[in-house]
Parts: C-alpha cells; sequence; structure tokens
C-alpha cells in the first residue's frame, strides 16, 4: 500500500504579533514590541503550502486558535463581559493579556507527538497534544489543540488522540520539535527519535545554565509508552545543554531528519557517536541503512544555525530517491550558510535541491519552515480517512486567501490588542474558518 508523508501547516492566526514572550528564543525576544503584519504573516505561509502542494507533496492545514482567550484571562480571575475582561487585563496586567492574544499556535510543529501506525502496538495512529509548559502563552494551546486534531482525524479505528502530559515542568513536552522518524517507507515500521534538555528526576543529565531547556526525558518517554512503542524502535539523545544556552530552544532549530537521514550540527547533541551508532543499529533491524550528514562548526557556527534557521528546514523527499530541503530566505542573507548549501547541492550527495521561501513574520518570531508544519505518516487507507476539508487544493487555497484578506489586519501592535473590536473580528473570522476547513464547533466560543 502507498504511503506519504503528509505536512499539516499551521495557519497564522489573526493576532500574529510580537510578544517578546518566548525567554531563551533569541529571534522572540529581540523582535520583542515591534509591531506585525498578520495578513502578511498568514499569506507567507500559505504560499509555502500551496507551492508544496504544487511540487506534487501532500499537504493539509492546521486551524490557528481562539485569540484573545479570554476563558484564559478568566481563570486568572478578570471578570465581567468578555469586553471588560480584555479592558481589565489591559489596565492591570497587560503581560497576561498579550500572552492570551498569541498567535503561536502557528508553530503546529508543538502541537503534538505523532507516532505512525507501523510503529505502534495497536496498528492506529497516535498524537499526544504538546503541554507546552515552559511558557505560559503556549501552555493554553492544548486544549483546543486537541479539540481541532480530534476534528481532522476523527476516525477511531484509524486514529487515537492521548490528552497533553502532567502539566508541570517535569514533563515538559514540546512536541514533534523534538520528535524525528527514521524509516525506508513511511508506511513501514521506523525508529522514532527523541531528543531532550534534561531529565526532571537523573541529576546525573546535565542542564543548562542560562536558557531554560523545555524537553524533558520523562515527557518524551511518556509519550512513547502511550503511544505504544517497542523499545528497540526508540531512540532518546540528549541535545548539548551548551546551545540550548545559545538559542537552540527545540532540537528542530539544530537537527531535521527524514527517511533515512538525519541531517545535524556537529555541537547539536551529547554523546554524538553513541546515539549515530544506536539510530544505525535499530534502523538496520527495520531494513533501512542510516546516512547522517554532519554540518562541522568550522563550515556554520551554532550562532549562524540560529540567525539563519538552516536546521528547521524541511527535508523531503524526491521520487527519485534524493532530496530537497526547503529554507527559510534568512539562509541566503548568510553567506556562510548560503556557501554551506551551494556546496551540499553540488556535491551529488543526498540532497540535491534547496527552495527559499519568505516567511519573514514567522521568523521573527522564531519560526521557520519546519515549526510551521506537523508531520503525519499515513498509509492511504488512514489518508482517506482524514477529515478532507483540512486537505490542500488549489479551491482551498483560493477560499484561504479570499478568507485572510477579507479578515486580517496587515498591522498590530502591541495597544491594538486592547481593542474589543479585534476579539470580535477574529471569531467572526474563526467562525467562518470552521465552515471552510469543515471542522464543527471547535472553539470555546462555539462551544460555550
Ligand atoms: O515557542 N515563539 C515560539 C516559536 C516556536 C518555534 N517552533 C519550533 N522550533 N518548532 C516559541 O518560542 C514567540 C511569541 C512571541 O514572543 O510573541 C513564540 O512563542
Amino acid at each position: 500500500m502507498k504511503s506519504y508523508e503528509v505536512n499539516f501547516d499551521g495557519l497564522v492566526g489573526p493576532t500574529h504579533n510580537y510578544g517578546g514572550l518566548s525567554y531563551g528564543n533569541v529571534a522572540s525576544q529581540s523582535n520583542s514590541q515591534q509591531s506585525s503584519n498578520p495578513k502578511e504573516a498568514a499569506l507567507q505561509g500559505l504560499a509555502k503550502m500551496k507551492a508544496l502542494m504544487e511540487m506534487g507533496f501532500q499537504q493539509g492545514v492546521l486551524a490557528p486558535q481562539e485569540r484573545p482567550d479570554v476563558a484564559a484571562l478568566r481563570r486568572l480571575g478578570f471578570s465581567g463581559t468578555d469586553a471588560q475582561v480584555i479592558e481589565r487585563a489591559a489596565k492591570e496586567a497587560m503581560p497576561l493579556l498579550v500572552a492570551s492574544c498569541s498567535a503561536s499556535s502557528m508553530w503546529v510543529a508543538n502541537a503534538a507527538t505523532v507516532s505512525p501506525s507501523a510503529d505502534t502496538a495497536d496498528g492506529r495512529v497516535h498524537f499526544t497534544a504538546a503541554n507546552l509548559n515552559c511558557k505560559y502563552h503556549r501552555s493554553i494551546e492544548h486544549p483546543t489543540t486537541s479539540r481541532v486534531l480530534g476534528a481532522m482525524f476523527a476516525d477511531q479505528q484509524h486514529f487515537a488522540h492521548h490528552a497533553a502530559l502532567p502539566a508541570v515542568a517535569q514533563f515538559g513536552d514540546e512536541g514533534a520539535a523534538n520528535h524525528t522518524r527514521f524509516c525506508r517507507e513511511y508506511g513501514e515500521a521506523g525508529v522514532e527519535f527523541f531528543v531532550f534538555g534534561r531529565s526532571a528526576f537523573d541529576t546525573r543529565y546535565p542542564a543548562p545554565q542560562k536558557y531554560p531547556a523545555r524537553q524533558t526525558l520523562e515527557a518524551s518517554q511518556a509519550v512513547a509508552r502511550l503511544h505504544g512503542l517497542r523499545d528497540e524502535g526508540v531512540v532518546y539523545a540528549q541535545q548539548n545543554p551548551a546551545v540550548i544556552d545559545q538559542g537552540v530552544f527545540h532540537n528542530d532549530v539544530i537537527a531535521v531528519g527524514n527517511g533515512e537521514a538525519l541531517f545535524y550540527h556537529e555541537d547539536a547533541f551529547l554523546d554524538t557517536e553513541q546515539m549515530l551508532a544506536e539510530l544505525q543499529g535499530k534502523l538496520a533491524r527495520v531494513g533501512g541503512k542510516f546516512q547522517s550528514i554532519c554540518v562541522p562548526r568550522s563550515a556554520v557556527t551554532v550562532d549562524d544555525a540560529v540567525r539563519s534557521y538552516l536546521f528547521n528546514s524541511q527535508l523531503l523527499s524526491r521520487p527519485d530517491g534524493s532530496m530537497l530541503l526547503i529554507v527559510p530566505q534568512e539562509c541566503q542573507a548568510n553567506e556562510r550558510v548560503w556557501n554551506y548549501l551551494q556546496g551540499l547541492t553540488s556535491s551529488g550527495g543526498l540532497i540535491r535541491e534547496v527552495k527559499v521561501f519568505d516567511l519573514k513574520q514567522s521568523m521573527q518570531n522564531g519560526g521557520g519552515p519546519a515549526c510551521l508544519r506537523l508531520r503525519v505518516a499515513l498509509n492511504e487507507t488512514e489518508l482517506a480517512a482524514v477529515n478532507p476539508g483540512v486537505i490542500m487544493t488549489a479551491p482551498l487555497y483560493g477560499s484561504l486567501t479570499a478568507w485572510v484578506e477579507k479578515h486580517y489586519r496587515d498591522r498590530l501592535s502591541e495597544n491594538d490588542l486592547a481593542d474589543p473590536k479585534l476579539l470580535l473580528e477574529c471569531r467572526t473570522a474563526l467562525d467562518e474558518l470552521t465552515q471552510i476547513l469543515k471542522l464543527g464547533s471547535v472553539y470555546p466560543f462555539q462551544i460555550n
């Protein structure tokens, strides 16, 4: 049976703004308080989805969330009508209003961890929504994420959904941004690679000194158990704490894998040799031939990687077995990175082509091409069981761009977040979106 990697991209929400909310994410911090352009952000994301669809890849779309999250503000003690809740939060605790307005659910690599049916004990595709416990503005995403994923992958014969892990730092889980799957064919059993930043309970693992390590070993292990993965099909590795302290807040900022290949920076991991040997051995057991492409620090520094997001690229398989790398335009702007990429594609190795995308609006908050997509490997039968409303087609692209043009502002600054009209605009837009994507009622304003 045929199988595919389907990329579900997060649609940028109407409140996209630069709140400076993510300590440890260099771009989020350095662009704090700049005004944003939500319309441009959403159109840039849609242009990438359309381009991949036109290249022949399976492409889907994941809906944004209701923002401002008035219910979250109510849980923090703000009361009255919705407009009064927003007004009071703006007056008394602006940082909380900013957090409740973040469009951060657009980075759907953090929405969930997904295990394809070929890896799981019950033969279903398993999803665990990420608790995103490290940052308040992201910790409020998972209930709606679960409802949206449930509406997209509703067929219980093929899809199993797990609630987010307990919302405490020991189980900090950032979803697929720290999870990679290696396999020969997408529909065959593979090796799931979980990268963690620290251990919550075992003091033998070192931790970063400056910035938080968002993903714990214990969270990754819990996800592997929930999904029913076999020990022979799982590899755990620790991220190098020194790179977390240089702004590598997720593994997908310093490594990307696809098929049998891992593309990574020399400084990405601790105990790299042992990890590579384990990946090679476990992939060989399921018939795969592991390949690694290491980018040396002499060619590209960790700082170059963080600024250019070279590794936050999409590594995609082409029909001839070679691979294509989708990179943000910031890679072209960095001479060392661009030279490296020119050498890489002309060397006759696995990665033959690089395609550049303008994702500046997302990049300014630390979100590159790979952050914007959640990969779901599906066989033909499972793909047919996905809600067809969320699969990208030319007409859907047309409807979504028209919807963005109609509802989105082209400028948003912090003061605008206190405007009660913004809430109304967002709800009107999202109500229409759930009809376009055939999701049913998934937002708090639709179900309460
Ligand atoms: O969690 N930025 C996101 C970026 C997530 C990128 N995802 C991956 N690497 N997979 C984060 O730090 C910034 C929001 C703000 O500051 O307004 C933010 O949440």
